[in-house]
């Protein structure tokens, strides 16, 4: 099994931090790519050309890192990341969508502040800017109301890659004014090792 990835993308950390939480780490192999690039060695194993990528030892190329995050949570006998049988009664599920959400949107608003400045769309980042509270607000109280915690799951995953690349890649944005359950919360699970192995460097936008 062969693992594309770039050390800044957190859809990518998901996946990376997924292999390690799952003993998966030393038997996968992995390559750093480069995106956006017309010579990146991914664009023959994935045509969108979009990390994270999965190729199975089988030639099998999977894509998307919840798709990616699926395939690995059944190859293990252990107690899922991710349950799929509402076993949780879907807890997981709905916590990692609203984490999700928040990366998807920070990542629209993160590509906005890439393009050039008079390409880019104040409605756009007011827009983002207004979802990102909102969802930070609602998962501030989430957290303080015992959410996100216990053992390693998905929705952990995902939140703390969420929160870890708008602290290291969209620094733009003071996200912890106003979240202190979710900032000490994001410091703790900044500090486990598959976090800590998969730290994205940090980038000023
Ligand atoms: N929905 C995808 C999003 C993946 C994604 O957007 N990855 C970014 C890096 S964070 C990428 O590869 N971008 C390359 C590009 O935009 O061309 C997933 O969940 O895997």
């Amino acid at each position: 099994m062969k693992i594309f990835y770039s050390a800044g993308s957190p859809y990518a950390r998901i996946v990376r931090i997924a292999l390690i939480e799952l003993g998966l780490d030393a038997t996968t192999e992995k390559e750093e790519v480069t995106l956006r690039d017309p010579a990146s060695t991914l664009l023959p194993y994935n045509p969108v050309g979009r990390v994270p990528t999965l190729r199975l030892d089988d030639g099998t190329v999977l894509t998307e890192s919840l798709l990616i995050f699926f395939h690995l949570d059944t190859t293990h006998g252990n107690p899922p990341l991710l349950p799929r049988d509402g076993s949780d009664n879907w807890v997981t599920m709905a916590r990692m969508g609203t984490a999700m959400g928040l990366l998807d949107g920070v990542a629209v608003w993160n590509r906005e502040l890439r393009r050039p400045v008079h390409e880019r769309s104040p409605g756009m980042q007011v827009l983002e800017l207004t979802r990102a509270t909102r969802t930070l607000d609602t998962l501030e109280q989430a957290v303080a109301d015992g959410a996100y915690q216990g053992r390693m799951d998905a929705a952990r995953i995902a939140l703390g890659a969420a929160l870890g690349w708008v602290e290291r890649r969209h620094r733009t944005f003071d996200w912890r004014k106003g979240h202190p359950v979710l900032a000490a919360w994001h410091e703790a699970i900044e500090q486990t090792p598959s976090f800590m192995a998969t730290l994205p460097p940090i980038i000023d936008y």
